[in-house]
């Protein structure tokens, strides 16, 4: 891309373009004026002969000016836009010893959540507007892994009748589980590209899901992940403000106006703001605080729950990559956040220069000594678009937004 006055260094903030740009197109449409100097008296003998003509060359200079600012405003999104992609980053590899390639997964696995027992659900076959698809137009499917097995193998679970499963396009997915030891399973589902949350019960003996209601709401729009926090409670991000054209435009200009929305049956309210692009949710080991990832934004949000399920912030992870999906290792409560290295490589899909994978660690949230450590890393030679990581007694399941899903052993 060719650089225009005031390309950003990287790590700078961008505004160093309009700055040099707006002061210096403002003086160039006032010729002989200095930039933000009061204007100088018309000299009286030239303004009779001459003012039809000056007025002519005003309002083109004034037209010119406008257009000057429009292009330097839109080139100064468009360096803005590359930049926090990660345009131009290239992976360097981590890859831990053994790995491999789960055989039954080929199209995606956009959420992973594992039980405490190591059974692990993996949500798979997700259509999305603007995100690359090599699904084979069917339903998606929920998969089944049992971790504590020495191979363990990929088995889609069986779904009950009473919800339209031709229409199933699951997206971030959640578990909980009563005190009896039942085990819900709850769903974000695109049918038709809208959003609604599905409930299953999981029937481990059958090796099925039973559909037990579908929720939909106002505020429950452009859905991307969920976090159960209770029989009928859960937090979930929207990652889109717009769900029209406008979207495109939303992105453009880099508004902030996706939200984390509490759901409950007597009340369902927005209880966090402000975020580029929502994406992945999930909570702490001692379920007082939500992790809540700004992909567009790079970083992560810790919010403080409260006791009306409130969320207030209490600190931001930046990192500097595009965290998707957020898990949370269950023995030592770190972080670990699914994201996409280079963005732009994964939206303008080339088979021959694919988008990578990296999953990153995060210790120690809560305290100002966090520590952030790369757990994988690849070019997409291997794995491509990674968007969760999950953790299971040192075995990482690793999912993808369209690609394979990957089994290591740490
Ligand atoms: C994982 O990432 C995908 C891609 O955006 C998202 O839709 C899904 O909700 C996320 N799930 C998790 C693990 O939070
Ligand atoms: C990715 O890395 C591998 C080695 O790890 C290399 O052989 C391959 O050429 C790289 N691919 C791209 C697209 O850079
Ligand atoms: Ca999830
Ligand atoms: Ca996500």
């Amino acid at each position: 891309m060719k650089p225009f006055p005031g390309k950003p260094v990287p790590g700078k903030p961008v505004p160093t373009t309009l700055q040099v740009t707006l002061p210096w197109l403002l003086a160039a449409s006032c010729p002989g004026r200095p930039a933000g100097a009061a204007p100088a008296p018309e000299p009286r003998a030239r303004c009779c002969s001459g003012r039809g003509a000056r007025r002519q060359t005003m309002g083109k200079l004034t037209a010119l000016t406008l257009l000057g600012i429009s292009l330097a405003l839109l080139g100064q999104r468009f360096v803005r836009i590359r930049e926090k992609m990660n345009a131009s980053r290239e992976v360097e590899p981590v890859e831990p010893q053994n790995c491999h390639l789960i055989e039954e997964l080929e199209n995606g696995s956009e959420d992973i959540d594992i039980l405490p027992t190591g059974l692990a659900f993996i949500s798979t076959g997700l259509k999305y507007p603007g995100m690359p698809n090599f699904a084979p137009d069917e339903p998606g499917r929920i998969f089944l892994m049992d971790l504590k097995e020495q191979t363990p193998k990929a088995q889609a679970l069986k779904i009950s009748d009473g919800f339209d499963k031709a229409l199933f396009n699951p997206h971030g997915i959640s578990t909980f589980i009563k005190e009896d030891g039942t085990v819900y399973l709850y769903v974000v589902n695109h049918p038709h590209m809208e959003s609604t949350v599905e409930i299953f019960k999981f029937e481990e003996q059958q090796r099925s899901l039973i559909h037990l209601k579908t929720i939909k709401h106002e505020l429950l729009k452009s859905l991307n992940d969920i976090v159960v926090v209770g029989p009928e409670q859960f937090y979930a991000t929207r990652d889109r403000y717009f769900t029209n054209y406008f979207m495109i435009l939303e992105q453009f200009l880099d508004l902030h106006w996706t939200y984390v929305v509490f759901y409950s049956p007597s009340e369902v309210k927005v209880v966090a703001k402000g975020f580029s692009c929502a994406n992945g949710i999930t909570i702490s080991l001692d379920r007082k605080y939500i992790y809540v990832a700004d992909v567009a934004d790079k970083n992560i949000h810790v919010m403080e729950k409260h006791e009306n399920w409130d969320l207030t912030q209490l600190k931001v992870i930046q990192l500097g990559t595009l965290v998707d999906n957020l898990s949370v290792d269950p023995t030592t409560g770190d972080i670990l956040a699914g994201c996409h290295p280079n963005a732009m490589k994964l939206l303008n899909y080339n088979p021959e220069d694919p988008p990578g994978s990296e999953v990153v660690r995060i210790e120690n949230a809560l305290s100002d000594e966090q520590r952030v450590s790369t757990v994988y890393a690849n070019n997409g030679s291997v794995l491509q678009g990674s968007s969760v990581a999950s953790i299971y007694d040192r075995k990482m399941l690793i999912g993808t937004v369209f690609h394979r899903a990957l089994y290591c052993a740490l």
